[in-house]
């Protein structure tokens, strides 16, 4: 995944809340490895972006879900000097600006990045000089930071997608392939390109004879010069590195984030649901259908017995079917962004 950021402030009254709120909640995952105030703090920032008008007191935000006395307290602070002090503090830290710092690497968590400040590094340049103990992954990470910090407009994925599409066609016209994520959301911009892939012959009964075709598309996008790193490449998974101008013979950035999944064909849209996210979005949708008494992931939807035990997953041909079995307003991928 690519790292979590602030709501996009675009059409976002409340963005500057949303920032520190977000901050807030990248220190607690990454400094304090506290996922509880992680996500406390992303609901908070979530409720406000979506509230439309500008809060004006800390009163006013109370009565949103998800922000209680500390959130409202911390709003009142910020209407009224600019500024919080917890955060100031935590700039004037050096040890948890440095971990922060690392955790941005692709491929560093928060605790790799507490062990390597333990171990006395604190800069980027320190990484670059003991790469030895990072991971593929994170020398990757550590390559690219630069260009995995820059957002992908949107025109550029519009290209890529073109550049998939036609050669997936051309391996096999069958294929299926979706751009989910922040792009299928309708973002102008984006953190990383996340693709689906699907063949109508590779389905969750065939799976182990198929897994051919992921491999195939991906050699097909390294002869392209399209793919340029491998992260690392399983049977339904790639994680690697796309360059369009490397496509067209030339050695510059930028490098971006690209992930390709293969997924059963009867497994498509529900992947796709999951994969178009927001993740807030999803969470709210899995509670929803629990409490309709389905159990939904990123494979299936199955109705939970009585016994609590999942039954066998109901057939879906779309993802307004999901909807529909669970009894959930339909809601475009572009309203997905919560
Ligand atoms: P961005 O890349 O523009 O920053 O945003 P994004 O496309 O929404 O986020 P992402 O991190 O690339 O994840 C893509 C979708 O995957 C996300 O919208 C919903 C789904 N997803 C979850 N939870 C998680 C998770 O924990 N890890 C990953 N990789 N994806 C998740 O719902
Ligand atoms: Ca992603
Ligand atoms: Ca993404």
């Amino acid at each position: 995944m690519s790292k979590r950021k602030a709501p996009s402030s675009e059409n976002n009254p409340n963005h500057d809340f949303c920032d520190f709120l977000t901050e807030l909640a990248n220190y607690e995952r990454n400094v304090n490895r506290n996922v509880y105030k992680y996500n406390a703090y992303r609901k908070a920032a979530s409720a406000l972006a979506s509230y439309g008008k500008r809060i004006q007191s800390g009163d006013e935000a109370r009565k949103l879900p998800g922000i209680g006395d500390k959130i409202s307290k911390k709003i009142d602070e910020f209407l009224q000097t600019g500024k919080l002090q917890k955060l100031e503090k935590i700039h004037a830290d050096d040890n948890t600006t440095i971990i922060n710092l690392f955790t941005r690497v692709s491929g560093i968590g928060p605790a790799k990045a507490k062990e390597l400040f333990d171990s006395g590094l604190k800069t980027l340049e320190d990484l670059e000089e003991k790469k030895d103990i990072l991971n593929h992954h994170q020398k990757i990470g550590l390559k690219y930071f630069e260009d995995f910090e820059k957002k992908i407009p949107r025109d550029e994925i519009e290209k890529v997608e073109k550049v998939l599409k036609d050669e997936v066609n051309k391996l096999d016209p069958e294929y299926m392939l979706t751009i989910c994520g922040s792009y299928r959301r309708g973002k102008s911009e984006s953190g990383d390109i996340d693709v689906l892939l699907t063949h109508p012959s590779f389905t969750s009964e065939s799976k182990k004879s198929k897994v051919h075709r992921l491999k195939d598309v991906v050699s097909r996008l390294q002869e392209r010069k399209l793919i340029t790193d491998t992260i690392s490449l399983g049977d339904t998974k790639f994680m690697g590195v796309c360059n369009l101008n490397t496509m067209k013979g030339e050695e510059k950035g930028p490098w971006r984030r690209l992930d390709i999944r293969l997924t059963p064909h009867d497994q498509y849209f529900c992947s796709i649901l999951y994969f178009t996210g927001s993740d807030l979005f999803n969470k709210d949708m899995r509670a929803h259908a629990l409490e309709k008494g389905f159990t939904l992931n990123e494979y299936s939807l199955r109705p939970v017995g009585s016994t609590g035990i999942p039954g066998e997953p109901v057939p879906v041909s779309s993802e307004e079917d999901i909807f529909e079995y669970i009894n959930y307003p339909y809601k475009k991928p572009e309203e997905r962004s919560k």
